[in-house]
Formats: structure tokens, C-alpha cells, sequence
């Protein structure tokens, strides 16, 4: 009795605790890859979701760079083909049309290392609800990587949620029904054929008053595989009927589809494919950057990044931004963090030595101190990892306004309190 008593506030205070500690759901799985997998693989910049409150069918354009990092991870396939898309709960929205550097894309496209990729996603409010919005960039054999997100709220509608297309034959059809009960009920019978198949093989009934193969487990397991078991009565010869028989049902099913799919749509067109490698943009290169190593302290939430660039324009260049992985650190007013991206993934960046602004010709020493705890909450840095390496992009700014990004690796050392406690 008093260990029940006991379970049941062990059980309480568990539950409670559950609850409580509960953050506020804000991340949702990206969380759960390893730093490498954010930091070293692709880096996502100037990402924007508009506009955040929209009513069902309303459309919402999730715009932005994708640029896969040289310091693509060794222990990874090589990044070959990816598809991009919007990372969100289920089925909430409906995609409308993607375009990558500027050209339709209706599938996956064929990728490299260095390759940028600015996308333009319109989707549509499907269902009702707050739906956090994340741009996602899926590679074959990797997995998708994640960009920083945005909250949309979709709010019902009097009409009811319609996604109209014209079909060849200049017919509109509603892909949101079109087919549907079609769908539903084909798959119903073809699992009613399963039903009694698996009926027929394990439950006992007038069919087979004294079913065996199953319930004799005894004499099954002391049968070769090939061996049917006919002289101890498993698989007799009106099983052999039975089981003849629904598989002539399933190959009638098949042939009544196929019949019924040449008469009510004569007019078909294959599955299409549309794979291609989308044109680069043109980049201007600004300077060229060394890592001097960096250093991450977890009771402030600082990374410290040591960087040697060198501008070799002819006009002055300033460092902007610095972006890892799905955030982006910004040295600049207010309004530049705003337009950096989703509030969530900007931090402000300090150049705590050395000049942001670097002359024509001339190499700078820079200190970049960047803090957020954000850093740890998405896991971007290393911790206690293999491979104590960050990277990410430098992005640097000329007079006129033009911007260029250089790639940043390097290592990155453990604090004590780290290793101690981390
Ligand atoms: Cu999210």
C-alpha cells in the first residue's frame, strides 16, 4: 500500500515537472542535429517570410540564400542533388510555386559544393492555426537542414480552402478533392483482401475447423522452409484453393483499375521529371579571410572569432555579417538586424578589435565577439564534439552597397568550463 502511495507522487511530481519545464515549443527538431551538420554543410542568409498573418488560401512568400560551404563535412555523401522546401508541422500549407536562382523548380535540383542557392517559395494557407515557417534544404543521402524559422498565423476563411488547376483537356479540377473518394475507397478493398487473407490464415472457422500452421509452432519450427507440412496437415490442398483464389481477386483488382484508369481518363501524360542544375549567380569577390581560431564561453554565451582579411578591391570593404548555419550576427543599427532575417535567428555582432572597415590593399586583424544563447539552444557550436570546427559565412560591404561573402573555418577551443560541466 505505502509503495503505491509513494509511486503515485513519484508519478505526480514527474508530471508536473513535465509540464512546467516545458519550454515555450520554439524548437522544433532542428535542435537535433549535431553543430557539424548545421555549421559545416550550408549556410542560410537573408531568409524572409511574408506576410505572417494571412487567411486560408492566402498565399505567404518564404524568400532567401542557401550557399553549400566548401567545408561540406568528409563524413557525409557529397551533396549531389537536394530539394527545397518549406519545413512546417504536416500539411498546413500548400506549395504554389518555387522558383531557384530565378528559374521554376518543380523538384529536386542537381547541387554542388560552393553552389548558392536563392529561392522563392509562395505557399498557401491550407489550415487554420500558428505555424512556425522554416525554409529547408534537403540533400540527398544527408537529410534536411534547416533554416531559421518564422511564426505565421493562418486564420479561417468563409471559403473553404481550393487549389484550382487546368488539366490538357482544358478542364479545372480541385486537387484538394479531385480523386479523392477514389483513393479512399480503392485502398479500402485492397485492404479488406488483406483482412481476409490474414483471417484466413490464423483464425479457425468453418473454413478450416482445425487451423494449424500457425497454432503449431511446435511442428513449424521443425520443417525445413520448403516443406509444406502436408503429411502433418499445416497447408492442405483447400488452402492451396483458398489462396489461389485472393490472389486471382488481387490480379482481377489490378486489371479492373488498369481498365478503369484507360476508359475514365484517355488522355494521360507520364509522371514528369524535372531535374537541373540551377544557373549561379554572378559573385564579386571582396577579400580573402584566415582564421585565427575562436573560442566559445558558455557562461556568457560568446563565441569569439579571430579572423586575418584582407581586402583586395579597390574601395574600402566593411565587415557586415557574419551567418551560421541558420543564424546570422549582424554589425550594424537596429534596422539592419531586422532585415538580416526572422528576429529569432539575428544576433548583433561587436568588432571588439581591429577595424570593421579595412582599406584597399590592406590586411586587417579582427576580433568578432558574437553572443546569443540561441548558439546553444540549436546546438551550432561544438560543445564536447569530435570535431571542435565551426564555419560559416564572412559577408563583407563596399561603399555602393555591395556585398560579397568569404568562407570561414576554423577551429574552435574549448573553454574549461566546457569540458567540466558541458
Ligand atoms: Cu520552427
Amino acid at each position: 500500500m505505502r509503495t503505491r502511495f509513494w509511486r503515485g507522487v513519484l508519478v505526480f511530481v514527474f508530471a508536473v515537472a513535465a509540464t512546467s519545464w516545458a519550454k515555450s515549443a520554439f524548437a522544433h527538431g532542428e535542435a537535433a542535429d549535431e553543430p557539424f551538420l548545421k555549421d559545416l554543410t550550408v549556410a542560410f542568409y537573408d531568409v524572409h517570410v511574408s506576410p505572417t498573418t494571412v487567411k486560408v488560401g492566402e498565399p505567404v512568400t518564404v524568400t532567401g540564400s542557401v550557399k553549400i560551404l566548401p567545408t561540406w563535412p568528409f563524413t557525409l555523401d557529397p551533396p549531389q542533388t537536394a530539394y527545397i522546401n518549406a519545413v512546417v508541422p504536416g500539411p498546413v500549407f500548400a506549395l504554389r510555386d518555387r522558383t531557384i536562382n530565378g528559374v521554376p523548380a518543380i523538384g529536386s535540383i542537381a547541387v554542388d559544393r560552393n553552389g548558392i542557392y536563392n529561392f522563392k517559395l509562395v505557399l498557401l494557407g491550407r489550415i487554420p492555426g500558428r505555424w512556425h515557417v522554416h525554409p529547408g534544404f534537403a540533400v540527398d543521402g544527408t537529410g534536411t537542414l534547416i533554416g531559421p524559422g518564422q511564426w505565421v498565423t493562418v486564420e479561417p476563411s468563409e471559403t473553404p480552402f481550393t487549389y484550382k488547376v487546368t488539366l490538357l483537356n482544358g478542364k479545372t479540377v480541385d486537387l484538394e478533392h479531385v480523386g479523392g473518394s477514389g483513393v479512399w475507397w480503392w485502398s479500402f478493398v485492397g485492404f479488406l483482401v488483406g483482412v481476409v487473407w490474414m483471417f484466413y490464415w490464423t483464425v479457425p472457422g468453418p473454413w478450416r475447423p482445425d487451423r494449424r500452421t500457425v497454432h503449431n509452432l511446435a511442428v513449424t519450427a521443425q520443417l525445413p522452409t520448403w516443406d509444406q507440412g502436408r503429411d502433418f496437415g499445416l497447408v492442405t490442398d483447400g488452402d492451396h484453393k483458398a489462396s489461389t483464389f485472393i490472389a486471382a481477386v488481387t490480379l482481377a483488382m489490378l486489371v479492373v483499375g488498369w481498365l478503369y484508369m484507360v476508359s475514365a481518363y484517355p488522355v494521360r501524360i507520364k509522371q514528369q521529371t524535372d531535374r537541373f542544375t540551377p544557373p549561379q549567380p554572378e559573385v564579386t569577390e571582396m577579400g580573402q579571410v584566415k582564421a585565427l581560431g575562436s573560442i566559445y564561453d558558455p557562461s556568457t554565451h560568446t563565441l569569439t572569432l579571430n579572423l586575418e582579411v584582407k581586402n583586395t578591391t579597390s574601395t574600402p570593404i566593411t565587415i557586415k555579417q557574419f551567418t551560421m548555419g541558420l543564424m546570422s550576427f549582424v554589425n550594424g543599427d537596429k534596422e539592419a538586424l531586422e532585415k538580416a532575417g526572422p528576429s529569432d535567428f539575428v544576433a548583433p555582432m561587436q568588432v571588439a578589435q581591429g577595424n570593421a572597415t579595412i582599406a584597399p590593399g590592406q590586411t586587417e586583424k579582427v576580433t568578432l565577439k558574437m553572443s546569443s544563447e540561441m548558439m546553444e539552444e540549436e546546438r551550432l557550436i561544438p560543445l564536447n564534439d569530435p570535431q571542435e570546427i565551426i564555419a560559416g559565412l564572412l559577408f563583407v560591404q563596399d561603399p555602393s552597397g555591395n556585398t560579397s561573402s568569404m568562407t570561414v573555418r576554423s577551429t574552435l577551443t574549448p573553454t574549461e568550463f566546457s569540458i567540466k560541466y558541458l
